[in-house]
């Protein structure tokens, strides 16, 4: 057999997952019962009257994204108070139930046209814990009422890009305990919107372990499994109930892909990290928490982390009680999206005059430099350190470099750093582990004109897609 660090070296994501981490920045949004009730777990018996957004419009929400910089949107089309945001045929508990636009509105089709229109993809969370549902606890009947409504969303709302399983049940050792059929539920998804990602109980992607916003300092796609994805979507376990079976790997871990755990491992997998984090102090929007917006540096800090850390930044916005992104958030958000506009609107390194200690023959040092993700340098087989050399041509000031690994061919890298020409010497300015999709390195800003990436430790050999620099990361 393959050794196994090879074998990971080429464990490859699937076109969906490839196009999710390609998103890069997405929004989250809570909205629901809970808004107009000002709680985060609604109890399932809130009166459908109580949803009544006097001005909503997700032209707004949407049109405060794009200007943030997200390619994304998810949103709970049913949280655990069972309130669906849709008219499901398969409840009394629904705007339809809502006096909101005389029980003709739809929360899921609003965002859906607005996403359309605005080139954003749409993603939907379905809570399988349902605290209002009547069947809930009593498995097969709730298994066929859950894969009805995720039918009604998968069949009339347009391509997906992404259903969002939570893990959360909070009902006690008394309350009703309900066995999830996740493979029909997985069948489901694969047969009617085969190239939505299914995202946390699902085999695509992982949870990244908390909700502060930030990942790993080596943050592996490829990480061990207990049930391999074909495994899973054939249908080879029924243990429905065993956490495993769900979460597929211990995602509160803080090693999840060393090589102590690939030796370890009975599969690899690519399950890639998502990192969900709330603009504010709770999911759901409360009037108490509009002096509570995280700040700019603080939104700033999670994006370096998690898009510059090899995962996808899913930023919770939640719209407040009119259905409208409050204005604290929107304005923070367009003054985010701005400055990461100005940071990556020019790149010093692009096109420079770049060598390698050694490349392949079609894949030359200059493939890092030339803007293009397809392209990419990479050295023989087997050569695990190299370095890549940049000369910039003239002096460049610079703070911030951006490097991307081409995670078609597998992730590499493992340890990596970065250091100036300067008077006749190579000064280290940042190192790094893992790159992966992307690496963000911040560093105090640098005059140079020579440059030098070294991949200190990788798996068979790294595959150097981009290798950017910029003014600056502040
Ligand atoms: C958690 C849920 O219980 C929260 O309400 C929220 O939806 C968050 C994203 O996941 O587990």
């Amino acid at each position: 057999m393959d050794h196994p660090i090879r074998q990971a070296a080429h464990v490859t994501p699937s076109a969906r997952q490839l196009a999710w981490q390609e998103l890069e920045f997405t929004a989250f949004v809570h909205f629901g019962v809970n808004t107009f009730t000002d709680r985060e777990w609604g109890e399932g018996t809130e009166d459908p009257a109580v949803f009544y957004p006097t001005g909503l419009d997700a032209r707004q929400w949407v049109s405060v994204f794009r200007d943030a910089g997200m390619r994304g949107v998810i949103l709970t089309a049913k949280h655990h108070d069972g309130f669906c945001l849709w008219p499901s045929r398969h409840t009394d508990h629904s705007v339809r139930q809502s006096p909101w636009k005389g029980g003709q509105g739809d929360v899921v089709r609003e965002l859906s046209a607005a996403c359309a229109e605005a080139g954003l993809k749409l993603g939907l969370y379905l809570s399988p814990w349902d605290r209002h549902e009547p069947t809930y606890g009593d498995s097969p009947a709730y298994n066929e009422h859950f894969r009805n409504q995720l039918r009604e969303l998968l069949t009339e709302y347009g391509e997906l890009y992404c259903l969002w399983f939570d893990g959360a049940c909070g009902e006690g050792p008394n309350g009703k305990r309900q066995e999830y059929d996740w493979v029909s539920y997985y069948e489901l998804i694969r047969e009617l919107q085969p190239q939505a990602c299914i995202s946390i109980c699902g085999p695509d992607v992982r949870w990244c372990g908390n909700e502060a916003g930030h990942c790993r300092e080596s943050e592996w796609s490829v990480v061990p499994a207990y049930l391999s994805c074909q495994e899973v979507v054939a249908g080879k376990s029924q243990q429905a109930d065993d956490p495993a079976f769900a979460q597929r790997v211990n995602t509160t871990d803080q090693d999840l892909g060393s090589r102590e755990q690939i030796a370890r491992a009975r599969s690899l997998i690519w399950y890639p990290s998502e990192v969900d984090v709330s603009i504010r102090p709770g999911w759901f929007y409360h009037a108490g928490e509009d002096d509570r917006v995280k700040s700019l540096d603080h939104l700033l800090e999670i994006y370096y982390g998690s898009v510059g850390g090899n995962a996808v930044l899913l930023l919770n916005v939640p719209p407040d009680r009119r259905g409208l992104i409050h204005e604290v958030d929107a304005a923070r958000l367009r003054e985010l999206g701005g400055v990461l506009r100005r940071t990556f609107a020019h790149d010093l390194a692009r096109g420079a005059r770049a060598s390698a200690s050694e490349a392949d023959a079609v894949h030359a040092a200059s493939c890092a430099v030339d803007g293009k993700a397809e392209t990419y340098w990479r050295p023989h087989e087997g050569t695990e350190q190299a370095w890549l050399e940049l000369d910039l041509g003239r002096e460049a000031t610079f703070g911030c470099a951006c490097l991307q690994e081409c995670i078609c061919e597998g992730q590499r890298v493992e340890r990596c750093a970065l250091e100036v020409r300067q008077a006749g010497r190579w000064r280290p300015i940042a190192a790094a582990t893992t790159i992966g999709y992307k690496r963000l390195l911040r560093f105090p800003a640098v005059t140079a004109r020579s440059v030098r990436l070294s991949i200190l430790e990788s798996r068979c050999r790294p595959t150097i897609a981009a290798f950017a620099l910029y003014q600056s990361g502040d």
